[in-house]
């Protein structure tokens, strides 16, 4: 048994190993309950009386040189590994960015306009995408022969047999039936408003696609008038594009109210230049509104003679190209990512 033989080759093997895994190995090897040292001291009590004594001296000699010398190592491995770590760390250099999503431009103005709106006492409800003739055009006193029940611009879904009107079911075509929906069950006074997505089966150009987003606003109660709507929709335009965008009613048709008007704002894409957005008006139409129809009140289990409120239907979409100056509206539902990520701030 060469105890000098063993110590010089174990320490030579700590010195020149630059693992932390390869020192472990090491120490399991020397210093391990089977390692080789424990079989020297196995040894011991088997050789001759007179070895004895040197050999016990000697084995503990051993153990407790490779016992330092690791200690001495594990240190070393471990200020290397730290030095490692700072020589890596340059705050000089540009960080690097994760991937991560972001909300949709129509995602993130929705939200923006649902809060300015509770933050002036509205309440948001949400109605459902497949809806019924009855909620879509009856209850909102649109005629028989109104146009925009045609099969050109509604999309109806396919059912057995000729169902009536509360049961034929269609793509709801704007947001307004959800004023009936909500009439019925809930008493006046009332300020909703009403996001959500709706169909027409249209030709789709820059300002027009087959779905597009609305949001619908309706208040009720005893003394309301069109100054109300004005004050309202001014207060909401001022905190959503936070610039002065200007705002026009022009006096319209819409079987749900009376009187009815469309609302446009200044182009600011263009800022009333002219352009392929206002078709070189220098005005979007963004907005249809008026007072609620008597016989819509009344469709909806309400007194007319009691009531009254104004009602307005948002095309969300034309807002958003104006506040962000987008000059297609089919952009925002390409999924293109040059597009989105343009939305990340
Ligand atoms: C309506 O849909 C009525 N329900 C609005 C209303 C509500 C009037 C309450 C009175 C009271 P209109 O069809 O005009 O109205 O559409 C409303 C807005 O939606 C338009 O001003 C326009 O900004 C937008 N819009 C209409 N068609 C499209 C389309 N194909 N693509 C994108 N936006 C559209």
């Amino acid at each position: 048994m060469d105890i000098e033989k063993t110590e010089k080759r174990a320490l030579l093997e700590i010195r020149e190993t630059t693992s932390k895994k390869e020192l472990e190995k090491i120490k399991k090897r020397y210093l391990g309950k089977k390692g080789e040292i424990s079989e020297i001291f196995k040894f011991i009590p088997k050789a001759n009386p007179e070895e004895r004594a040197e050999l016990g001296k000697k084995a503990n000699r051993l153990k407790a040189a490779l016992e330092k010398e690791l200690k001495k190592k594990e240190a070393e491995l471990k200020k290397k590994k730290k030095k490692r770590r700072v020589k890596s760390f340059d705050p000089t250099l540009p960080g690097k960015r994760s991937v991560s999503g972001t909300l949709h431009p129509i995602t993130r103005a929705r939200k923006k306009a649902c809060k300015i709106f509770r933050e002036i006492g509205f309440s948001v409800v949400l109605g459902p995408d497949i809806e019924s003739v009855w909620y879509n055009f009856d209850a909102l006193n649109f005629p028989e022969e109104h146009p925009a029940r045609d099969m050109q611009d509604t999309l109806f879904i396919k059912q057995e047999g000729n169902p009536p009107s509360e049961k034929r079911l269609l793509m709801r075509t704007h947001t307004s039936p959800v004023q009936i929906r909500y009439m019925e069950k809930n008493q006046p006074p009332l300020k909703i408003i009403v996001p959500g997505r709706v169909y027409r089966n249209e030709t789709t150009d820059a300002t027009h696609e087959i779905n597009f987003y609305q949001l619908e606003g309706l208040m009720v109660d005893k003394e309301i008038s069109v100054a109300n709507f004005r004050a309202i929709i001014t207060e909401f335009v001022d905190r959503f594009f936070g610039e002065d965008v200007e705002v026009r009613l022009r006096p319209s048709f819409f079987p749900f109210t009376e009187p009815s008007f469309e609302v446009d704002m200044s182009c600011s894409v263009c800022k009333k230049k002219g352009c392929s957005v206002c078709s070189n008006t220098g005005w979007l139409e963004v907005l249809g509104a008026g007072m609620v129809h008597p016989n819509v009140l009344k469709n909806a289990g309400l007194n007319p003679k009691n009531w009254q409120g104004f009602a307005f239907g948002m095309g969300f979409d034309r807002l958003i190209m104006i506040k962000y100056g987008i000059d297609d509206v089919r952009l925002m539902y390409g999924g293109d990512l040059r597009f989105l990520n343009q939305f990340r701030y």
